[in-house]
């Protein structure tokens, strides 16, 4: 059990259906801290970096348009094994299938349109971090 930080995206369906306070809330009061947030919009070229693995699959095209058909919340959060902690606080990709209790469970029917990004592993939240946040 460690310390750790991993990224969060609040997307563009999370800001469009006034979950912000909702979702943020969860990760509050399940004991993780947040550490750096930031409004931005996501370019085509940014949508290529972040999501560089799924580049060239069937659903891209769609997922690059629903990444930057409107504004998105970066956010930091920190705490024991936040990584994993975080990933099971969100629930599975497609909202449909997640579990009540979790955030794409409670709130998401769709495997596109799930509200929230989180790091997947460690390595991945230092990458993403770096793209986000460059100076932290
Ligand atoms: P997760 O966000 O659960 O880590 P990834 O990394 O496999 O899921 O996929 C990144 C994003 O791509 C998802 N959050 C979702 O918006 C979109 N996506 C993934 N799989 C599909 C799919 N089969 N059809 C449409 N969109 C998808």
């Amino acid at each position: 059990m460690t310390i750790q930080r991993t990224l969060i995206l609040l997307k563009p369906d999370a800001v469009e259906r006034q979950l912000v306070g909702a979702i943020l809330s969860r990760f509050e009061q399940k004991g993780l801290k947040l550490i750096e947030m930031r409004w931005f919009r996501f370019t085509p070229e940014l949508a290529r970096c972040h999501y560089a693995e799924h580049v060239g699959k069937a659903f891209y095209a769609g997922l690059e348009e629903y990444i930057t058909s409107g504004p998105v919340i970066a956010v930091v959060l920190e705490g024991l094994d936040a990584v994993e902690v975080v990933r099971r606080l969100i629930g599975p990709t497609n909202g449909a299938e997640a579990p009540p209790g979790t955030i794409r469970g409670d709130f998401s029917l769709s495997n596109q349109r799930n509200l929230v990004h989180a790091s997947d592993s460690p390595a991945s939240a230092l990458r993403e971090i770096k793209i986000f946040f460059p100076t932290i």
